[in-house]
């Protein structure tokens, strides 16, 4: 009988490393569907963040570079101006992408480089233990913020969508969720999308995914996809923020 359903061949036989009920893993699958169904696998240059996902590089059969803590985007900038036919994508948490890589990804973006971010926003620091992140919702209890996020003294959750879309450089920017098979169905088309614009030369491309992370919320997986969906998402509305057809 044939297989009616098969591993991308982008992805490798490793085992997961990622806890139950996380959402990395289905973001890699994603990612390396829309992998297969470009052709670029032979082509194309991922670069991991650290954070939960340092180990990326495990998972797919394509190259893959790791770089230091918030600093993917220069080094994806570099790559893809010295090598404009590479496919190129960095693959960013949001304590890597929104703190302390948060210059590097709003100049890269500003400037326009032509490769595409996967942003996952987990709301939390999830490889370290579970510290606060840009990201963190008001009230939320994490190491470093036990009595919940104070928005008097932290600020408000930085909105990342919103933020880079409000650049005057033409950009793809799109928010999507992967907590339910609803939410993956459009994710996977913005991923795609992504790449696409990327493949003709277009502009900066960024799909941000609201994810989950049961370990460091202190939920069950079934409980972190009802805790995202009624805490997370009414804040981190989805959509596509920015298309460089509007520009
Ligand atoms: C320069 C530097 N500062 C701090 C750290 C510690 N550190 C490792 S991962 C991480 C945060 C990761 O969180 P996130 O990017 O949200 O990814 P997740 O693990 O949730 O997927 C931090 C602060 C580091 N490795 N290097
Ligand atoms: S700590 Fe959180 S983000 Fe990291 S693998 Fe576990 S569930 Fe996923």
């Amino acid at each position: 009988m044939g297989k009616t359903f098969k591993k991308p061949e982008a992805l490798s036989d490793n085992h997961t490393h990622y806890c139950p009920g996380c959402t990395h893993g289905v973001i890699h699958r994603l990612v390396a569907e829309v992998i297969d169904e470009l052709g670029i696998r032979g082509r194309t240059v991922g670069i991991a963040p650290v954070g939960c996902a340092v180990l990326a590089y495990n998972y797919f059969t394509h190259d893959f570079q790791e770089a230091a803590h918030g600093r993917a985007p220069a080094m994806a900038t570099g790559i893809k101006r010295v090598r404009p036919d590479l496919i190129v994508f960095t693959y960013q948490g949001d304590g890597d992408l929104a703190s302390i890589g948060m210059g590097e990804i709003v100049h890269a973006a500003n400037r326009g480089e032509k490769f595409t971010t996967i942003f996952v926003n987990n709301a939390i620091y999830g490889m370290t233990g579970g510290q606060m992140a840009p990201t963190t919702m008001p009230g939320q209890r994490t190491t470093t913020s036990p009595f919940g996020r104070n928005v008097e003294e932290c600020g408000m959750p930085v909105k990342m969508a919103e933020l880079l879309s409000a650049l005057q450089t033409p950009g793809y920017i799109s928010r999507q969720s992967v907590i339910k098979p609803k939410y993956i169905v459009k994710a996977k088309k913005s991923i795609k999308k992504a790449f696409t614009y990327q493949m003709e030369g277009r502009c900066y491309s960024l799909v941000e995914l609201v994810s989950t992370c049961p370990t460091n919320w202190g939920l069950t997986p079934l409980e972190s996809v009802k805790w995202s969906e009624e805490n997370l998402l009414p804040y981190y509305q989805l959509g596509e923020y920015k298309t460089p057809e509007e520009n």
